[in-house]
């Protein structure tokens, strides 16, 4: 094919997706020092990104992004260092997942994963090696069975 022929498609297609989807953000002040401090992005008149920077420094350290299916995550900077160290994951409004970084070094230091909002497996680094310990794992029995168990041993 030719150079020029996949040049104008690749344009084409670029238009009409942008086309099909304005994408509109709306912007807010909180702190009203000229700066812009939450950012949601719509789709369609629907929600699908908000970022907010909670503690004015221009950096973003909480981002909340919407999928499909109801599936939302939720990104949060706890130490304003610019990278995320706390993330929340849902499922039509149920958490399914929440992971955490305690000291802050970049890895995760714990990791729980639910299921009909309890908590089905549970991985913590207890021996602070950079990687996750399993503490229980009870995501292979059936629901019944998981309302008997006392997770507090
Ligand atoms: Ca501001
Ligand atoms: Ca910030
Ligand atoms: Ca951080
Ligand atoms: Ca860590």
């Amino acid at each position: 094919m030719h150079k020029s022929l996949i040049f104008y498609i690749t344009i084409s297609l670029v238009l009409i997706s942008s086309a099909a989807n304005p994408a509109e953000i709306k912007e807010e002040d909180k702190n009203e020092d000229g700066k812009t401090d939450l950012w949601i992005y719509y789709d369609d008149k629907r929600p699908i990104k908000i970022e907010s920077d909670r503690n004015y420094d221009g950096n973003i350290d909480l981002r909340i992004t919407y999928e499909e299916k109801g599936k939302k995550h939720i990104e949060t900077d706890l130490n304003f260092d610019g990278t995320p160290d706390m993330h929340s994951y849902y499922e039509y409004g149920q958490r399914t997942k929440f992971e955490i970084d305690v000291d802050y070094d970049g890895t995760i230091d714990q990791r729980s994963q639910y299921r009909d909002g309890r908590v089905i497996k549970l991985e913590r680094d207890t021996d602070s090696d950079g990687k996750l310990e399993t503490i229980f794992d009870i995501s292979d029995r059936q629901r019944n069975t998981i309302e008997r168990i006392e997770i507090n041993k």
